[in-house]
């Protein structure tokens, strides 16, 4: 049995359930009881985050950890490279999208309530998520990553490209989005589990997102 401790919202379950879903695993998911960072959750999961994960009794949490283990413990649909350098440039790539990409998404949450927002900060986080787009263009320049399979590190890109498309469209989030990402997203939209997944998460991300809205 794998358990999988979610929110709807989550960014980095959605990034999980890409690679659960291209590798056929079956899964449940379950609220953190109590709420998460409540003291009733981190007796199960220590960092009191989400995602994590009970596979057959064994926890883990962090969505990259669950994903390598997940990708070792079901070995069907392989999605880590063969070799050590691919798999090494796998990881640079997916550590960007967790370290670099998602967080300056992230830092524009508090910006999306309508009456709060600060046009300077969503000005300044769109041009911070625009340099990494940027800098994204020379990690997929690395030609040596096959293009025709969906890695790890593709997972969480196919997600946060979808928050950042759903701020421009709730409050004209200023990015500048380079041909070979757009590229790349339309490349991972050919995948069935990103589309399924993306889909299945919308209503997520549309509910968020009610509070960019003028209250009247
Ligand atoms: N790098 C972590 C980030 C996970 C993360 O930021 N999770 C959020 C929810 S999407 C969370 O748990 N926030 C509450 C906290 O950090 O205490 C991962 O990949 O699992």
């Amino acid at each position: 049995m794998l358990t999988i401790y979610t929110v709807p919202v989550a960014t980095y379950c959605a990034k999980l359930r890409i690679m659960m879903r291209h590798k056929s695993i079956a899964w449940e998911e379950l609220p953190p009881p109590g709420g998460y960072g409540s003291a009733e959750y981190k007796a199960i999961v220590p960092s009191g985050n989400l995602p994590a994960m009970i596979h057959d009794g064994f926890m883990l949490s962090d969505s990259e950890a669950i994903a390598e283990y997940l990708n070792e413990a079901f070995e069907q649909v392989p999605m880590l490279p063969d070799t050590i350098q691919l798999r090494a440039k796998a990881r640079e790539k997916g550590r960007f999208h967790d370290t670099r990409l998602e967080p300056a998404v992230r830092a524009l949450y508090p910006q999306v309530a309508y009456e709060t927002r600060d046009v300077v900060a969503v000005q300044a986080g769109g041009d911070v998520i625009s340099k990494h787009l940027e800098a994204l263009v020379l990690l997929l320049s690395d030609p040596t990553l096959p293009q025709d399979q969906l890695w790890l590190c593709d997972c969480g890109f196919a997600v946060t490209f979808a928050w950042i498309k759903a701020f421009q469209g709730a409050f004209d989030l200023p990015v500048t989005w380079p041909d070979a990402v757009i590229s790349y997203e339309q490349r991972l939209h050919q995948f069935v589990p990103v589309v399924d997944e993306l889909t299945a998460y919308r209503p997520a991300i549309d509910a968020y997102l009610e509070k960019a809205k003028p209250t009247n």
